[in-house]
């Protein structure tokens, strides 16, 4: 029996950009359509620090987006470094369906935007000047890897406040499936707060931050990019499913390669998959206690979930 249509994104926001998607859905529409809409909901909302409008800024005070998408014809686009532009995952859907290229990166991928009709916008809000501006009275700036454990603005005692998962509120990567069964997927984000300038994450690497096989499934991640990006996280998860594992387990498998290499690090940050399988099958699971994710089928009317965690 396969669960369809269905959409789940990373987060508390997920909730609010599923329900874009399943308008989509629900009539019938296109994932990649779903996935697409979805996540332009974080991406234009200036009080989500984490992605799009508002997003914290690197060191020197740019808001730089990272996006990627992926349909289920296995084709990809993705932007990297991109400013000015609030919407990157539409930027990143007409790289894929307008150059032959999959990646376009900073300058280039502003022109390229430019040229496609967006407009050019300021995306640090006074509330993410005011953040960067704090942080710049103590930080070294020095380019520290785990630099989110100065960061948190509101530090709360427990694990939401490691690097990779500030408030609770970070990258949102999206999955679909659609009443045809097939695929698709998107993430966005602005990435680490503070990032050294020119500073590329995982979440727009097709294979890191997310990767669809429409035979298979697709899977998303949230998290420390770097460390993602050496595990090739999402690419790798989606081949443990096509092994045979079940998304979960599929999530915990790449993650135990991590932690088995990297015990020390692993501990210390923000890592978490969320995938799914052809059949509807979700699945999750993070580093830390805290990631938790957005379910929206027709038996489960958008509800968030806790994953479960290695620490
Ligand atoms: C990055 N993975 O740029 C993103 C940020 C993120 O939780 O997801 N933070 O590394």
């Amino acid at each position: 029996s396969s669960v369809k249509p269905l959409v789940v994104s990373t987060w508390d926001f997920g909730i609010q950009a599923n329900e874009a998607a399943w308008e989509i859905l629900k009539n019938g529409g296109r994932a990649l359509d779903a996935v697409e809409a979805g996540v332009r909901v974080p991406e234009a909302d200036p009080n989500i620090q984490t992605i799009g409008l508002g997003g914290l800024p690197d060191r020197d005070g740019h808001v730089t987006l990272d996006a990627c998408i992926m349909d289920e014809h296995g084709n990809a686009g993705a932007v990297a470094c991109l400013e000015h532009i609030v919407h990157a995952i539409s930027v990143a859907r007409k790289v894929m369906e307008k150059t032959p290229h999959v990646m376009l990166v900073g300058e280039g991928a502003l022109e390229f935007a430019l040229s496609q009709g967006f407009q050019k916008q300021n995306l640090l809000t006074p509330a993410s000047e005011k953040a960067w501006k704090e942080w710049l009275k103590t930080s070294d700036y020095h380019p520290v890897i785990n630099i989110e454990n100065q960061l948190a603005p509101h530090p709360v005692p427990d694990s939401t406040t490691l690097p990779g998962s500030r408030n609770n509120h970070d990258t949102i990567g999206m999955l679909a499936i659609d009443q045809h069964g097939n695929l698709s997927g998107a993430c966005t984000t602005s990435g680490l707060a503070f990032k050294m300038h020119g500073r590329v994450g995982d979440s727009p690497i097709i294979g890191a931050g997310l990767f669809v096989d429409n035979e298979i499934g697709a899977a998303t991640a949230t998290g420390v990019g770097e460390a993602n990006m050496r595990i090739c996280g999402t690419h790798t998860v989606v081949e443990l499913m096509r092994q045979g594992h079940e998304p979960e387990e599929a999530c915990y498998l790449a993650l135990e390669r991590l932690v088995k290499k990297q015990p020390n690090y692993a501990r210390t940050i923000q890592l978490a998959f969320l995938a799914v399988n052809k059949d509807g099958l979700v699945g999750a699971f993070a580093l830390q206690k805290g990631f938790r994710y957005a379910v929206y089928t027709p038996d489960t009317p958008n509800k968030l979930l806790e994953s479960k965690s290695f620490y």
